[in-house]
């Protein structure tokens, strides 16, 4: 049974939690929690890597003794450590640990004095008031408690993006193998790039269906086996996620990647327009009595029904099909269109790579300028910078770029957003730099006026130019902060700053409908990777996505100017500044 990179992941992530209950050393913690991010956004498969000789050492962050760890889980699933941290740590620990506000010193006190031992347990003691005579929690901790229970009892199970393309990419080669078969297709949400998806739609065409479902069912990585026929499988994977299979004829190829793209709505209101027009529409074709008219490309099946072809992303009917009618359909924001990246760490901070490592790899990805933006001193466990330290790094900066050629290097900062709305580094230190990203990492449960208040103060720093991850959410563990996006929005109209949509998978924020409301208000948005290694510029595809998504073209977004369009831009901030 190969071991995925999703279990390595998961080995790590729960080593981690353990630790973290044993109340052993942040950086420790820290290693193991990087490593898990690193390995399960990992876009190529680890046994891969080791079946070609590859050092796993080279991986960003992974040192000798992880390397050995992740070689141990490839052979065996699991390790011997953390079975030594399980035998330690009483059962229950990491599944207590997910709940926002439960850090390991409380989960410890749950686990010895109650004996609780799993999120529904500690539901009903929440429940019935058993929790509050503790020491050190109180009734408002308790109330807590069990709405953060119950909320994430209830958010239903999706993967995000970039953990479903590393599945779906193995699993696409493996039955484009398959004899007979000349097209293998993602549809559904993935192809709609939504931040999350359910489960995976793949189409197949083939001579031969049954041999395909047959294959299908028989991949290594099948856990178990929802339904078999001849032309439709549903399996569910070892990593949990469900796949459908679906063979269809070439003649209808176009007709059903169009319906089993989605989304629903979108079908439902193109088949409305059929009607109208004495048509009907279906995943076989389109059809006028009995003939049919169309059906083997999905440029064939718009054609039949008055439309031009729409890109999967805009297909959600939020008025696409409205603005294809009208001809105002945009120009959607390609990968191709960016020329630079204006949020990225180095070892400075948390990065794992160098100032020349990242600077090399973002001119191997294409781009003509990367900005350089490390954590400010308030978040010490990111070993955030100081006004001395930064200044040093902006002394590098400037001998890197007199150095290199075919990139340039901006100096900027991700600097923390404290609670009161203030920046933590002094506006002097600020304005020397080409660009200040701001960014919340604390207080996210302020209520939403407050929140909303804080933000807009930040912003009216002379020097901020970019609102970090508006949002705060992180698809697996937790939910965005209370807002007022659209004021918010304003407000850096107003201030001529700018949004993110970062595009690091587990974060995707700015989303699709914020994007579209900077782009109503003429906020332009920064698609930025975020990188904390060069591994992470493979990132800035999935911003890509949720910018079109959000129907944004190459001028609504900031990083597809050039160098110089994008420092006159930038400079707004800075005359703010000086006056
Ligand atoms: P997901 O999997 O929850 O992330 O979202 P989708 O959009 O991939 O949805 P899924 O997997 O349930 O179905 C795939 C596509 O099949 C969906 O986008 C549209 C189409 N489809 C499914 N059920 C219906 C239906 O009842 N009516 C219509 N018109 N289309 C449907
Ligand atoms: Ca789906
Ligand atoms: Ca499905």
């Amino acid at each position: 049974m190969p071991v995925h990179n999703a279990d390595v992941a998961a080995v790590f992530g729960e080593i981690a939690d353990l630790l973290e209950v044993q109340g052993a050393n942040v950086f420790r913690i820290r290693a193991y929690r990087n490593a898990a991010r690193t390995i399960g956004d990992l876009l190529s498969d680890l046994n891969t890597l080791r079946a070609q000789g590859k050092a796993l050492t080279d991986l960003p962050g992974i040192g000798a003794d992880l390397a050995a760890k992740i070689d141990e889980i490839l052979d065996t699933g699991t390790c011997a450590f953390l079975e030594r941290l399980r035998s330690e740590v009483p059962a229950g620990a990491s599944e207590l640990l997910k709940i926002p506000g439960l850090g390991p010193k409380r989960v410890k006190a749950l686990l010895l004095e109650l004996n609780i031992q799993n999120l529904e347990q500690l539901r009903s003691a929440a429940a019935e008031g058993r929790i509050h005579e503790l020491k050190g929690f109180g009734e408002k901790t308790e109330q807590h408690i069990l709405r953060a229970v119950e909320g994430y009892q209830s958010w239903p199970k999706r993967f995000n993006l970039a953990r479903a393309s590393q599945y779906v990419d193995a699993l696409v080669a493996y039955l484009r193998e398959t004899r007979g078969v000349s097209q293998v297709v993602v549809a559904g949400s993935f192809r709609r790039m939504r931040d999350t998806v359910g489960d995976l739609d793949l189409l197949v065409v083939a001579s031969n269906p049954a041999v395909v479902t047959k294959r299908f069912v028989e991949y290594d990585e099948v856990n178990s086996i929802l339904a078999s026929g001849d032309t439709r499988a549903s399996v569910v994977l070892k990593s949990g996620i469900q796949v459908d299979v679906r063979i269809v004829p070439r003649e209808s190829f176009g007709a059903a990647l169009l319906y089993f793209t989605g989304s629903k709505a979108h079908n439902i209101a193109l088949r409305r327009i059929a009607q109208e027009r004495g048509l009907k529409i279906n995943e076989y074709g389109v059809f006028r009595g009995d003939e049919r008219i169309a059906g083997e490309t999905e440029q064939s099946v718009y054609a039949a029904i008055g439309l031009p072809w729409l890109a999967p992303e805009l297909r959600e009917d939020r008025g696409e099909i409205a603005a294809a009618q009208s001809g105002r359909l945009p120009k959607l924001v390609e990968l191709a269109d960016l020329r630079g990246d204006l949020h990225a760490h180095t070892k400075a901070s948390d990065g794992r790579d160098s100032l020349e490592a990242m600077a090399l790899a973002a001119r191997a990805a294409g781009l003509e300028y990367l900005a350089i933006t490390e954590h400010s001193r308030q978040l010490g466990i990111a070993r955030g910078l100081d006004v001395k330290r930064l200044a040093q790094q902006s002394d590098e900066i400037d001998r890197l770029n007199a150095r290199l050629d075919g990139i340039t290097l901006l100096k900027g900062i991700e600097v923390e957003i404290l609670a009161d709305g203030s920046l933590d580094l002094p506006d002097a230190a600020l304005r020397r730099l080409d660009l200040v990203i701001g960014a919340v990492h604390s207080k996210f449960e302020l209520p939403r006026a407050k929140q909303t208040e804080r933000i807009l103060r930040a912003m009216d720093h002379p020097s901020f130019s970019i609102l970090a991850h508006p949002s705060g959410r992180l698809l697996d563990e937790r939910a965005a902060y209370e807002v007022d996006m659209a004021r918010i929005i304003r407000h850096a109209k107003q201030r001529g700053c700018f949004l993110e949509a970062n595009a690091q998978p587990e974060r995707l924020d700015l989303w699709d409908v914020h994007c579209q409301m900077a782009q109503a208000e003429g906020v332009l948005i920064a698609i930025d990777s975020d990188a904390h290694s060069t591994f992470d510029l493979a990132n800035l595809r999935f911003g890509v996505g949720q910018a079109r998504r959000g129907w944004l073209s190459k001028q609504d977004v900031l990083n597809t100017r050039s160098l110089k369009a994008l420092r006159s831009l930038l400079k707004h901030t800075t005359l703010r500044a000086a006056s």
